[in-house]
């Protein structure tokens, strides 16, 4: 098949202001997808997925596929209408070339009215051209298959037509740029649960993902969408009722869907999409959904004696305890605001998701009694034992005045009280807890010793929770309360550094935590405050030189450098307690020679997941499922 140009290269004015366009974005691609760590990475995908996920809220694809290459290269092909290859007006070049290197050209198209902005998503295809390596572009329309390959951004050659076609759609190949991203290597598990997601989201479309790193294959199809979503999510809980509740609304230009079922645990699990993207810091969305939830469920009540007068209500607590919800909300013109651009900020939509909810919920629980006594009855008991928590609260209160500044006697607290320099080791056992007590920096290095098993919170309400001597050491140590009742200004250490065996009850302590953390004091992981310390696993000695390995790799690699085995001693630690103190300050707590990672909201969710596939389940399995699925904490800070 002879190869067909479909326009002359033309280098005039233009084409220079493209290259600088792109030179900007390889010059500052934090700007553009927020970081260049494996965050920033991942977003390049998002990007080309959103793209075809447009196609999908045209009604113009159906089939998503998405394939990680052992090159490094991803591919996301489509079957929506292909990128316009036709010459653009303006620049008269092929609308493709258009997209591929200047900025927002797609918009133009209005192919999808609920577009993303003000957030990192939704910069566009050119900016994950600018940051490839390369990047190639098949497109099948009007009969043709069209080809480009890009280079760092600009193209190798015009645009050609290859072959016929009889299918329409997008094949984007691209191999992401290592001198402009710190990372190039796509995680799994990160790309598979987005495309789980997405799938869950826009219900009906299929989207499939290959991993030929590994040559594993997937295909996500969900027909009933976010209702399908909250199913998933309670598989391992038992619900109080099936299928979950789905509502579905609009309001002036904002369309709101949501899927909401209880289960017969005690925490809220809410997750809260606008125009598919996760919003984990909520925003007014989030805000409308509990108004209307506390308001529907209480008149509801009154109005069926389950509550009586105006002194007794439910609260937002009492009416969340259980809650597995999935909101997702179509908005026009999002503004997202924060530090990761994950919460909304349209004033006009809280209003907006409440009248939406709050009329759709009430006609629901009107045409299902079944469905909202055993919701009710479940909000007063939670009514219940919420006074219960407020009365265990109180003594705890008193008692700590009593025991003198509010201090657990197990803490040994640091001299420095300029919390911004602060640090708490929480350390598994008391035999570690008493090294690392000889091995810190007394000036501003606190260590508290924790035993064993702390607690199951998943099974525990707050008034049990309390009740726990650790649980109770923990949050007195930590300053800023717990629940609805934190105050983040109050916290006594910066850091707060999770140092805990790299064996299975060190990470079953580890996921406990994370989960603590992430369900009581939020704010403690959002604002970054929660690190893992990383003990070595090896000490390997030559004559007078030795060196710590931190991994199996590392020992190797250490062993390569020693010129093999001859005369080197490895000794291999299985916990914290086999070092003495120099060994763990040199190796795991003195900042400049430690390893510390800082947990992300992402990771305490999936501790939080872990968790609860791990409850009511019998030790043994449970066991081998966290030492297969520790948590794995990827970010690195020193
Ligand atoms: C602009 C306009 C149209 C489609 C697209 C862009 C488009 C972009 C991507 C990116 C990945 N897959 C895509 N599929 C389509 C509308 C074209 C028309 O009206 O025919």
């Amino acid at each position: 098949m002879a190869q067909e140009t479909v326009s002359a290269p033309a280098y005039d004015a233009s084409s220079i202001q493209v290259l600088e366009g792109l030179s900007a974005v390889r010059r500052r691609p934090g700007m553009y997808i927020g970081s260049t760590d494996a965050r920033g990475l991942h977003h390049l995908v998002w990007e080309v997925v959103e793209n075809s996920i447009d196609e999908v809220l045209a009604g113009a694809c159906t089939h998503i596929e998405v394939t990680l290459h052992a090159d490094g290269s991803c591919t996301v092909k489509d079957n929506g209408r292909g990128i316009p290859v036709e010459e653009h007006p303006k620049y008269h070049k092929p609308t493709l070339e258009i997209v591929m290197t200047v900025l927002h050209a797609g918009s133009k198209f209005d192919r999808n009215v609920y577009k993303v902005s003000g957030g990192l998503h939704g910069v566009g295809v050119h900016v994950v051209n600018a940051l490839s390596e390369w990047f190639e572009i098949r497109v099948r329309r009007n009969g043709h298959e069209y080809f480009q390959r890009y280079e760092r951004g600009a193209p190798v050659d015009p645009l050609k037509i290859v072959g016929p076609s009889d299918t329409t759609g997008t094949e984007a190949r691209f191999k992401p740029d290592s001198t402009v991203l710190e990372t190039v290597v796509f995680e799994k598990e990160t790309v598979e649960r987005r495309l789980k997601e997405l799938s869950f989201l826009n219900a009906g479309v299929t989207i499939g993902f290959r991993d030929e790193r590994d040559d594993t294959a997937v295909t996500f199809h969900h027909a009933g969408g976010v209702a399908e979503y909250v199913e998933d999510l309670n598989a391992s809980s038992n619900a109080l009722f099936r299928p979950p509740i789905y509502l579905h609304a609009k309001r002036d230009t904002t369309d709101v869907e949501l899927a909401l079922q209880y289960n017969d645990g005690y925490n809220e699990t809410t997750l809260a999409f606008v125009n598919n993207i996760n919003t984990v810091d909520g925003g007014s969305h989030v805000v409308g959904l509990r108004a209307a939830l506390t308001r529907t469920l209480n008149d509801y009540a009154r109005k069926r004696g389950f509550v009586k007068g105006d002194k007794e209500s439910l609260t937002g607590e009492d009416v969340r305890e259980g809650l597995t919800a999935v909101l997702s909300i179509k908005v026009l013109e999002p503004q997202f605001e924060g530090q990761t651009k994950a919460r909304l900020g349209n004033s006009e939509v809280k209003g907006q998701v409440e009248s939406a909810v709050n009329e759709k919920l009430a006609e629901f629980l009107e045409e299902h009694p079944a469905v909202g006594q055993a919701l009710i009855s479940k909000a007063v008991q939670a009514a219940q034992a919420r006074e219960a928590a407020r009365k265990a609260r109180e003594l705890t209160r008193r008692k700590g005045l009593l025991e003198g500044g509010g201090l657990p006697g197990k803490l040994a607290d640091c001299h420095s009280r300029d919390p911004a320099v602060c640090e708490l080791f929480l350390v598994e056992g008391d035999s570690a807890g008493g090294t690392a007590k000889q091995g810190r920096d007394r000036e501003f290095q606190a260590v508290l010793p924790l035993r064993g098993k702390i607690l199951n919170v998943e099974k525990a309400r707050l008034d049990k929770m309390l009740q726990n001597e650790h649980i109770r050491a923990l949050i007195m140590a930590i300053g800023i309360g717990i629940g609805d009742e934190t105050d983040i200004t109050r916290l006594r250490y910066h850091k707060i550094i999770l140092m805990t065996d790299a064996d299975v009850d060190g990470s079953h302590i580890r996921t406990l935590l994370l989960t603590l953390f992430y369900r009581k004091m939020p704010l403690l992981i959002s604002e970054g405050h929660v690190f893992i310390a990383q003990a070595p696993l090896y000490r390997i000695q030559k004559g007078q030189k030795f060196h710590w390995a931190y991994s199996d790799e590392e020992r190797d690699q250490v062993l390569q450098e020693f010129g093999g085995m001859k005369g080197v001693v490895i000794q291999r630690y299985k916990g914290l307690g086999e070092m003495n103190a120099g060994q763990l300050a040199d190796t795991t707590m003195r900042p400049g020679a430690r390893t510390l990672l800082r947990v992300t909201v992402d990771d305490a969710a999936r501790a939080n997941m872990l968790f609860q596939v791990l409850m009511g389940e019998e030790v043994e399995p449970r066991r081998a499922y966290i030492q297969e699925h520790a948590v794995e904490v990827t970010n690195l800070d020193i």
